[in-house]
């Protein structure tokens, strides 16, 4: 099996030339947009969204206090938006991934709703790139291929239907998700 590079570019149809797999550390990366694969409460925790406040600074917090006062708890599906403080990207999507209950409980759905939810924000907000997480494949033990598949296909079919966004940027942060996201791609 081939190795992944650090930055892996895939340029296939039109389609494909707008999603692009990058391995390294969403909080290096200048998209418009970079997501967050929160929790519902926003206030921070490990994995990438550690990263991302981490790097972005306690600002990105504050706001999301005001959102979380505002609208109450962040469900599983849904997204929000802040700006990105100390981050090269512009602003941060919070989702949050669901928790890996062995399929029984909607996970395929809440998954694909992270990343629709996500770029219908992006577009509201007339972003025009944004960078994405293998969200839930860490702490919440979604399965890695299962996951992949699902991303880049619901990605897939989000950008068969919207022209606005021009570039989905994969950010694989480990090698296995940086293989699968590969093989998922050269097979579409
Ligand atoms: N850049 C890109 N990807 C990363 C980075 C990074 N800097 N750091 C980790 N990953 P996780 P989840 C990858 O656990 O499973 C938090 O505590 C990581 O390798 O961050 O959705 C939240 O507050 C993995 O593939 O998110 C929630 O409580 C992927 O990001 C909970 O974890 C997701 O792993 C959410 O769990």
């Amino acid at each position: 099996m081939p190795s992944c590079d650090s930055r892996w570019h895939f340029y296939f149809c039109s389609l494909m030339s707008r999603i692009e797999l990058i391995k390294g550390d969403i909080t290096k990366i200048k998209a418009d947009a970079i997501v967050n694969a929160a929790n519902s409460s926003l206030m921070g925790g490990g994995g990438v969204d550690g990263a991302i406040h981490r790097v972005g600074g306690p600002a990105i917090l504050e706001e999301c206090r005001k959102i979380i006062a505002k609208q109450g708890s962040c469900k599983t599906g849904e997204a929000v938006v802040t700006k990105a403080r100390n981050l090269p990207a512009k602003f941060v999507i919070h989702t949050v991934g669901p928790v890996w209950y062995n399929g029984k409980k909607n996970e395929a759905a809440l998954l694909a709703a992270c990343y629709q939810n996500s770029l219908k924000l992006a577009i509201k907000h007339n972003l025009s790139s944004i960078a994405f997480p293998n969200i839930s494949t860490g702490l919440y033990g979604y399965p890695k291929e299962e996951a992949a598949r699902i991303a880049i296909n619901t990605v897939k079919e989000f950008l068969d239907q919207n022209d606005l966004i021009t570039k989905v940027y994969f950010v694989c942060f480990d090698e296995e998700n940086c293989q699968l996201y590969k093989l998922q791609i050269q097979q579409n």
